[in-house]
């Protein structure tokens, strides 16, 4: 089999072998052990000259590097996350543009292609994650690499009418079509690019489902991210370790609610709080008898936008258990720190809803993890947001619109309510769908689809280019 090279803008951490638990890292890392590889990306240091770093363990090699303070500045905190994060979250309120950023972005991109290039083998085949790397394949293609290069987008992919707004938009899709696979998490996602491609670029939808654009013939497909199910039901088993704090405030058993995000505007927490608070005040028959779990550890605290939300949750945060605590009860436990994810699924399987409500989501592995972790016999209830890209699949959580404060109220209370029968239902439909399409069929799906991929000849590629 020809080996596997993945880039992505972090490279997952190597403890002894073994690389940090989460979606990416876990699916990637299997990947890389069945076919051997390379894994490539910023080690995370910064102000480092960009020397380049490797260490081999087993069939693995991790290539690192490190970026110049400008570099940062301009790729990673400019451009990637302060122009293309709340562009493609559908934020243009909060999106900024900087012409120097942008190319800082290109240039990375290019530097990372070039410092990719000697370590490539013919047949190697690459796989490049997320909005960071974007113009990546046509960095490695002006380079002269002819390898296959596939790219998966992890998060939303805006409509036209958004995408638009970035001043290069065209020149960035350009770019995007240099690889031979794009693979979106939802139907939306791509049919929202396949919209650009069509209507913006006058690009050809062609009769074997591969797309024409910009004189490159590629192809764009679904690959909806999965977790390990076995693995999580495992890890929420095998946790011993002390149940919900709340839980020991009184003899009687309370009902926990629990949610679990980066703090990033995208996941709704603002909205989340304000339902929460709603829900207290329009059933008061909960109060005392119910408490909230938010664990959200700080991330990007550096761009200006994740220090405000931050301050709008602490006073938000503060407001709502100054109204309402008791001298027995705290109603919401807002957590920023990041916990060992054997606790976390240990945490979701004793909570009764798992309350996951981004405001735009490409996928959303909590959801699914909370599902994965709840035992089959007496499962809790999944609260999930239309907007994320798991309510796709997980269709028996109570759906809710995060912008209908007293809409997710209500959910609360019926989730709080419902019968032993229907959450079980519930819970075994949902499994199904997490069985169906789980981490492996994310990952083989992908590859299959990239290794298989021929493209059209040249010549009619280039007929079709706007
Ligand atoms: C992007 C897209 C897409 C969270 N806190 C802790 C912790 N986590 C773990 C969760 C989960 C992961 O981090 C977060 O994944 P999400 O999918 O929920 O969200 P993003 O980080 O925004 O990920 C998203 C994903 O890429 C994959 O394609 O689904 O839409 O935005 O696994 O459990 N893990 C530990 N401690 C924590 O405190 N150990």
């Amino acid at each position: 089999m020809s080996r596997l090279i993945v880039v992505s803008n972090r490279v997952a951490p190597i403890r002894a072998g073994k690389v940090a638990a989460g979606g990416l890292a876990v699916g990637v890392y299997d990947a890389l052990r069945q076919s051997g590889g390379i894994w490539f990306g910023w080690s995370g240091d910064v102000g480092a000259s960009p020397q380049v770093q490797s260490e081999t363990v087993g069939n693995i090699t991790y290539v690192t590097l490190g970026l110049t303070k400008r570099d940062y500045d301009q790729y990673y905190r400019g451009f990637s996350n302060a122009t293309l994060w709340p562009i493609f979250h559908y934020r243009i309120d909060l999106a900024r543009y900087n012409r120097e950023e942008y190319d800082g972005y290109r240039r990375v991109n290019a530097m990372l292609a070039e410092k990719l290039k000697p370590l490539l083998k013919p047949d190697d085949i690459i796989w490049i994650h997320d909005y960071h790397l974007i113009p990546f394949a046509e960095a490695c293609r002006q380079l002269g690499i002819r390898n296959r290069i596939g790219f998966f987008l992890h998060i939303p992919f805006p409509p036209p009418e958004i995408l638009t707004v970035i001043p290069p938009h065209n020149e960035l899709l350009k770019t995007l079509c240099y690889y031979d696979l794009i693979g979106f998490q939802t139907e939306t996602d791509r049919l929202a690019f396949q919209d650009y491609v069509t209507r913006e670029v006058r690009g050809v939808i062609e009769a074997d489902g591969s797309l024409t654009a910009y004189g490159q013939n590629f192809r764009a497909g679904v690959y909806p991210i999965g977790v390990v199910p076995d693995e999580i039901a495992q890890l929420a088993e095998g946790y011993k370790g002390r149940t919900h704090p709340m839980r020991r405030a009184s003899d009687r058993r309370r009902q926990t609610i629990i949610a679990v995000d980066r703090l990033d505007y995208s996941k709704g927490l603002v909205e989340r709080f304000r339902a929460y608070e709603s829900f207290l005040d329009n059933y008061p028959e909960h109060r005392n008898n119910v408490e909230f779990l938010q664990i959200a550890p700080t991330s990007r605290s550096d761009v200006r936008t994740y220090q405000h939300i931050r301050e709008q949750l602490e006073s938000q945060a503060g407001h709502l258990n100054g109204r309402l605590s008791d001298l027995d009860w705290t109603p919401l436990h807002y957590l920023n720190k990041s916990y060992d994810r054997r606790v976390l699924m240990g945490l979701f399987r004793q909570a009764d809803i798992g309350f996951v409500t981004p405001l735009r989501d490409g996928m959303n592995l909590v959801a699914k993890e909370y599902v994965a972790a709840q035992n089959p016999d007496d499962p809790g209830v999944l609260v999930l947001s239309r907007f994320a890209g798991a309510a796709r699949e997980l269709t028996s959580a109570l759906i809710v619109n995060p912008y209908d404060c007293i809409g997710m109220a209500e959910a609360l209370d019926r989730a709080l309510r419902m019968p032993l029968a229907e959450r079980r239902d519930r819970h075994a439909h949902m499994m199904r769908a997490i069985r169906a399409a789980d981490l492996d069929a994310w990952r083989d799906n992908f590859l299959r689809d990239l290794r298989s991929f021929v493209s059209r000849p040249k010549g009619r590629a280039q007929a079709a280019a706007s």
